[in-house]
């Protein structure tokens, strides 16, 4: 439908020129137009990676990128509560960031989406050492660490992680799910995580496979 297709554009727009505001607005009327929450966030998506692809090409410089980032933030959070509570409660999920990195936009659609499928989710934030991690998820009785990395240099520290909670003997009780744009299944494999999220809905997936996984073993 051309009206959607047109408000959703507009979003679009506003998230590659970097306005939190005019996204924030945007994305209220998107809501108040009924364009399904989902189909917004697929949009914010997408326009997040032509800004990337600008930035590959140089046309854009770091402020853009980070005011686009800041244009999905403000977009994102004006559609979580629409998107919290759909369903009961499927799982506890400890996220953040891994140590060294301060990429959250990926990881905070993922936390919405999760959310919305009636994950209870714990945000660490950004640059999250493997110790809180840790500690967090067994202060919580944590079924899932959800860890994000943007960069090839901050990708070791999910191992780290997953090191630490075998150290503690909690592999296989604490179950570890990564996901971020350099990762691929055969990295994730390669540092024994329990699953890997290509993206948001993905992560939906493997989330409630690992929790089924988790409690069909009587953990
Ligand atoms: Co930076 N950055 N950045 N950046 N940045 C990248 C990642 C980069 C690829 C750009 C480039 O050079 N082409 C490059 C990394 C190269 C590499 O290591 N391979 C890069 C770099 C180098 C840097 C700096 C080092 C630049 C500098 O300072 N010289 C610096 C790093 C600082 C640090 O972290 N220590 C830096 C800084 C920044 C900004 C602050 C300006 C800003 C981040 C703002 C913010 O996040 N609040 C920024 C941005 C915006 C980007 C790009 C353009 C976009 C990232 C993004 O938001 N994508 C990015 C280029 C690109 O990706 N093309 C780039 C949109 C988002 C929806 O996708 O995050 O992939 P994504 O998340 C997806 C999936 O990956 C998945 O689901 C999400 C939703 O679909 N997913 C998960 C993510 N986490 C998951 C977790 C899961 C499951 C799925 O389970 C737990």
């Amino acid at each position: 439908m051309g009206d959607e297709q047109g408000i959703l554009s507009e979003l679009s727009q506003a998230i590659i020129k970097g306005q939190p505001e005019v996204a924030r607005a945007k994305t209220q009327e998107s809501l108040a137009r009924g364009v399904d929450p989902f189909v917004t966030i697929q949009a914010m998506q997408k326009a997040m990676s032509i800004v990337g692809v600008y930035y590959e090409q140089k046309l854009y410089y770091l402020t853009e990128m980070y005011m686009g980032a800041q244009a999905v933030q403000a977009a994102g959070e004006v559609l979580r509560p629409y998107l919290k509570g759909r369903a009961g409660e499927a799982g506890r999920i400890i996220l953040g960031t891994v140590r060294n990195d301060i990429h959250d936009v990926g990881k905070n659609l993922v936390r919405i989406v999760l959310e919305a499928n009636g994950f209870e989710v714990h945000d660490l934030g950004v640059n999250v050492p493997s110790q809180t991690f840790l500690q967090k998820a067994r202060e919580l009785d944590a079924d899932i660490i959800g860890m994000s990395s943007l960069l090839t240099i901050s990708m070791s520290e999910m191992e780290k992680t997953i090191k630490a909670l075998a150290e503690a003997g909690l592999a296989g009780e604490i179950l570890t799910m990564v996901g971020g744009a350099p990762l691929s299944q055969a990295f994730a494999d390669k540092i024994g995580a329990d699953a890997y999220a290509r993206d948001a809905a993905e992560a939906v997936r493997a989330a409630q496979a690992l929790v089924q996984r988790r409690r069909g073993t009587g953990a």
